[in-house]
């Protein structure tokens, strides 16, 4: 057995595949997940953000309650949107991550998710909320392992932004290994130095803007 057999197993591949390639027929992207976001959640919506940044998507990132006070020190890429009336743009696919039913989502988001077509990628148990697209595996350590394992058959870019610090998250959580704080890395994005073409930020603030503070703390 390989060690990519681990990472991104065999009996996922084929519908791994078949939702990447669902995500990339698809444009514009309201990216959400559960409400009170855990490491799973936002690490998700962060590694997501920067694989839609790559393949040219409009996507906002939605999160009714905000980035939890103990996820603040993290560089998340775009603006978090804790409201539907402020969105900049209205994203035709809804792309639910870590939350497999309407409820989680939150009140507002929740009364409006029948406007959306829906892409759903948990795994939690249950039958998953997709209308176009459902990819629901409870057998997954986590939403971002399935995750690394469609932006693997879909050759996504596997960038530092992408892959670290929020793929790794929820296992850093888990074990007794103290997370480094990203801070001291002082890698891109930070809000307060330009984007370098070759970190891909670039392309994320051509669609949105950067955030009205440093994430990174600088
Ligand atoms: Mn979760």
């Amino acid at each position: 057995m390989l060690l990519t057999d681990l990472a991104y197993p065999l009996a996922w591949r084929s519908k791994a595949a078949a939702m990447a390639q669902a995500l990339l027929d698809h444009e514009s992207y309201l990216v959400c997940a559960h409400v009170r976001l855990d490491g799973d959640a936002l690490s998700s919506m962060t590694a997501m953000a920067h694989f839609l940044a790559q393949h040219n998507k409009r996507f906002l990132l939605y999160a009714p309650m905000g980035v939890p006070e103990n996820y603040e020190f993290l560089p998340i890429p775009v603006p978090v949107y804790r409201t539907l009336a402020a969105l900049p743009f209205r994203p035709r696919t809804l792309l639910a991550l870590d939350c497999g039913e309407p409820g989680r989502l939150g009140e507002e988001l929740r009364g409006e998710v029948s406007e959306y077509s829906c892409i759903n990628i948990d795994h939690h148990h249950g039958p998953g909320m997709g209308t176009i697209a459902n990819l629901v595996l409870p057998e997954a350590s986590s939403t971002t392992q399935i995750l690394a394992t469609i932006f693997h058959m879909a050759k996504a870019t596997l960038s530092r932004e992408l892959a670290w610090p929020w793929g790794s998250l929820p296992t850093q959580a888990a074990s007794a290994t103290p997370m480094q704080d990203p801070r001291s890395l002082h890698w891109p994005p930070c809000w307060s130095r330009p984007a370098s073409p070759s970190t891909g930020c670039a392309s994320i603030w051509k669609k949105t803007g950067p955030p009205p503070r440093c994430a990174c703390g600088a």
